[in-house]
């Protein structure tokens, strides 16, 4: 798989719009089986015990070398599941390959790469700001990189937004909302989405310490505390939430260990020094870790 990593990065900064387009085709095609399997449902489920080992992305914000140094570090690209946690495009001047790169994966190893939504993926009616991804099409690809850009839009609503690790891990883009009574209000919020909020909180939430459910200055979410935390985790049936949004060294211990924020690309316009990824073993997977376990353990940091 070594080779062929180089090869996409190689084939990223290159490819032609015909070429980009055949990609998101191709992509496109895996993306919609999938959803379809799933019955408009947005969460993948894992059994831990029936996987290698799962590996975890946190943000990657156009930053194509975080990218390949991962997925070069990585033993096996074949052996689990790998998981990316969205915010994929924006803030990164390579937000264009970050994407090409991933699709090339997804559609060469399938339904063992989740690439999930972040807030950077979001509905139409739930936009960013600021959004970097169709300037940077259109730079490198002149009047044809909106359509290419459009064509990536397109290729978000198939995309899944939650993981559950079942009996062990929840691993979503922002954070809990505050109104589940069960996995099926996490599974379906797209869906429900916008009669509830559910699907822009698991999109846009931060967690904060102590208890409470606050307003987010993001402008969109909300600020959740640790007893919507616990009532959560209780109700989906896991130990802990792994999460990304929030740029941190790596990794960031929260919540008294119910919560993981991990953050994988380094750069401007964040200060970041470190970054990471997890590597969920068979120790991880057999029994439940908590956060600061993960941060031991699992968390590879560079
Ligand atoms: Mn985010």
């Amino acid at each position: 798989m070594q080779a062929e990593v180089e090869e996409w990065n190689r084939e990223a900064f290159e490819a032609s719009v015909e070429e980009f387009s055949a990609v998101i085709d191709e992509a496109k095609g895996v993306l919609e089986a999938e959803k379809e399997s799933r019955e408009g449902s947005g969460l993948v489920r894992i059994a831990p015990q029936a996987v290698r080992n799962v590996i975890v992305v946190g943000d990657i914000h156009g930053d194509m070398e975080s990218l390949v140094h991962i997925l070069k570090d990585v033993e096996d690209l074949n052996a689990g599941r790998i998981v990316f946690l969205g915010d994929y495009g924006d803030r990164g001047e390579e937000s264009a390959e970050v994407y090409y790169l991933l699709l090339k994966l997804k559609v060469s190893v399938g339904e063992r790469v989740i690439l999930l939504r972040g807030n950077h993926e979001g509905p139409p009616d739930m936009p960013v700001m600021p959004h970097d991804l169709p300037f940077l099409f259109t730079a490198r690809y002149g009047a044809k990189g909106k359509e290419i850009y459009e064509r990536i839009k397109e290729l978000w609503g198939y995309f899944p937004h939650s993981v559950l690790a079942e009996g062990r891990y929840l691993l979503l883009h922002g954070g809990l909302p505050a109104n589940v009574a069960s996995i099926e209000d996490i599974a379906y919020a797209q869906e429900s989405h916008p009669a509830s909020s559910n699907f822009e909180e698991i999109l846009w939430n931060d967690p904060v310490e102590g208890k409470g459910y606050f307003y987010s200055r993001r402008g969109a979410g909300r600020m959740f505390g640790e007893d919507v935390t616990e009532k959560v985790l209780r109700a989906v049936g896991v130990k802990t939430l792994i999460r990304s949004h929030e740029p941190c060294d790596g990794v960031e211990v929260r919540q008294r260990g119910k919560i993981l924020t991990l953050f994988s690309r380094k750069g401007s316009p964040y200060f970041n020094a470190r970054a990471a990824y997890l590597v969920l073993d068979e120790n991880s997977l057999r029994e439940a870790k908590d956060a600061e376990e993960l941060a031991r353990s699992a968390a590879r940091i560079w």
